[in-house]
C-alpha cells in the first residue's frame, strides 16, 4: 500500500483550521518556537525491523494480520510511516532476520520511500537453524575458541550487509552472561568479549562506527558481560575512537538516573546512540513515553544541553533508533506514538530556557531550577510537532489519518490476515 499525497493534503486541508489555532497559541507562548520546528523537520528517528510485527512475549504472539512477509514488505512498512509522519527517514535491520538477497534492489526500494539505513544490528543471541555451533553458554565470551571465532565471523558478515545498503554503524547487543555464582570467571568472559570487540572492529570501514550496547539482565540473571554503561564506556574505550556505549532506555536497573548517564557519556564523547522505549519492570520494551514522559524529556535535556556544549548536530551526529515492540498494539500506531513521543520530548527539551537555568543553578535555586524545567514540560508541544510534519509533508495527526485510510485493513487484504513477520 501506498499513501498518496493527495490524500495527505486533503487531511491536512481538513483540519488545517484547528491546528492553526493550536499552534497561534503556542508559538505566543514558546519563544523560539520556529527554530524548533525547523530542528524537528530534520529530525529522523530509526525504526528497527523487528517492531513492524506484533511482538512475541515468552509466552505467545498474538498476530493482528497483514504483517510484512519479506524485508521489501517491512521497507513497504516504514515507508508507510514516514510518509505519515516525515519523521521515521531510517530502517535499522538485524541480522540475519532480514538478510538482503539482492542489496542493490533493497537499497532502491528504500530511496524510493526516503529511508536510509541505519545502524545494522547483529544477533549472537540466539542460535540460527544453519549454525554450526552454540551460543547456550555466551558468544564472544564463551570459553571454547572456536564458537567465539563463529560469533565474531557473524558480526563481520553483518558489517558487509551494512556496507552494500549504506548503513555506517554496527549495533552489538550481547547476551553474553551467567545465570549463577561460579559459572563465570567474569575477567577471562571480559578479556574474551573485548578480544573478539576487537576483531570485529577491525573489520569496520573508516567512516563507521561501533555502537556497543549493555544491558542489566536478561537472558542472564547472575552477571551479564556488558551490564552497564560502565562496562560498556570500558570496552568503547579500549577500542578506539570509532566505539561508542549504546543506551537502551530498558537496560537499566531500576531507578537508575539515565539522564546522568547520558550527560556523562556526552561529555566523554562516548555516547553513541539510542534504542527509545518505555518500561514498568524491566526491559518491558513498550511505546516510548507511553509511562515516563518526564524521564524521556529530562534525558533530552541533557541530550540537548549536551551536544550543544559539543557542537554536534543534533540529527546526525547520534545515532537515534526505537527498539520497542509488544503484544497488544498495532505495531505501526505504536511506532507512530513512540516517534511522536521523543518529537515532543526533544520540542520540550529544545525550548528549555538554558540562560535562566544556568543562572538558577548557579544561585543554587532550586526552586527555580525546578520551575524552569517543568514549565517546559508542562508546555504543550504538540502543535509545533505537527506543523513540522505539515512542513515536511507528512500528517498532521499520522495516526488519524492512519485510521482514516484503513492502512491495517489495507495491510490485510494485500497480505493476508496470518502473516508474521521475522524478529522476537
Ligand atoms: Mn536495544
Amino acid at each position: 500500500m501506498q499513501i498518496s499525497k493527495s490524500f495527505i493534503e486533503q487531511y491536512n486541508d481538513d483540519n488545517l483550521k484547528a491546528h492553526q489555532r493550536k499552534l497561534d497559541f503556542s508559538t505566543s507562548e514558546i519563544e523560539n518556537s520556529e527554530a524548533i520546528i525547523k530542528q524537528l523537520v530534520d529530525f529522523q528517528i530509526a525504526i528497527p525491523s523487528w517492531a513492524l510485527g506484533t511482538g512475541g512475549t515468552r509466552f505467545g504472539r498474538f498476530p493482528g494480520g497483514g504483517e510484512p512477509r519479506s524485508l521489501e514488505e517491512k521497507i513497504e512498512d516504514v515507508g508507510l510511516l514516514h510518509a505519515l509522519n516525515q519523521a521515521s527517514g531510517a530502517i535499522s535491520l538485524h541480522i540475519p532476520w532480514d538478510i538482503p538477497t539482492d542489496a542493490n534492489a533493497i537499497r532502491n526500494l528504500a530511496a524510493q520511500h526516503g529511508l536510509k539505513f541505519d545502524a545494522v544490528n547483529s544477533n549472537t543471541f540466539q542460535d540460527q537453524a544453519d549454525q554450526a555451533l552454540s551460543y547456550k553458554f555466551g558468544s564472544l565470551q564463551n570459553v571454547n575458541k572456536a564458537i567465539r571465532k563463529q560469533a565474531v565471523d557473524h558480526n563481520i558478515e553483518v558489517i558487509k550487509h551494512g556496507i552494500e545498503l549504506g548503513s555506517d554503524s554496527l549495533t552489538v547487543w550481547l547476551s553474553d552472561g551467567s545465570c549463577f555464582p561460579g559459572q563465570l570467571n567474569f575477567r577471562k568472559a571480559f578479556q574474551n568479549t573485548l578480544e573478539g570487540l576487537q576483531e570485529i572492529y577491525a573489520a569496520l570501514p573508516s567512516n563507521w562506527k561501533m555502537f556497543v550496547e549493555y544491558k542489566c539482565a536478561e537472558p542472564n540473571f547472575y552477571s551479564t558481560t556488558v551490564g552497564d554503561w560502565g562496562q560498556s564506556l570500558l570496552y568503547a574505550s579500549k577500542l578506539g575512537e570509532k566505539a561508542y556505549t549504546l543506551v537502551d532506555l530498558g537496560h537499566h536497573l531500576p531507578n537508575a538516573n539515565i539522564e546522568q548517564i547520558v550527560s556523562l557519556l556526552l561529555m566523554e564523547g562516548k555516547l553513541g546512540g539510542f534504542h527509545f522505549n518505555d518500561s514498568k519492570y524491566g526491559d518491558d520494551d513498550l511505546t516510548a513515553g507511553a509511562l515516563k514522559p518526564y524521564q524521556l524529556f529530562l534525558i533530552f535535556n541533557e541530550l540537548v544541553e549536551g551536544m550543544n556544549a559539543r557542537n554536534m548536530n543534533h540529527a546526525k551526529d547520534l545515532g537515534w533508533m526505537i527498539d520497542a515492540s509488544h503484544n497488544v498494539k498495532d505495531p505501526l500506531e505504536d511506532l507512530l506514538q513512540s516517534v511522536e513521543a521523543i518529537m515532543m520530548a526533544y520540542a520540550q527539551a529544545l525550548s528549555v530556557d538554558r540562560q535562566a537555568l544556568e543562572i538558577a543553578q548557579n544561585e543554587n535555586d532550586t526552586v527555580r531550577c525546578q520551575e524552569i524545567l517543568q514549565n517546559a514540560f508542562r508546555t504543550d508541544v504538540r502543535a509545533l510537532v505537527a506543523e513540522a510534519s505539515l512542513r515536511a509533508g507528512g500528517a498532521l495527526n499520522p495516526i488519524g489519518l492512519f485510521r482514516n485510510l484503513k492502512v491495517r485493513e489495507n495491510l490485510i487484504k494485500e497480505r493476508g490476515f496470518k502473516t508474521i513477520a521475522t524478529g522476537l
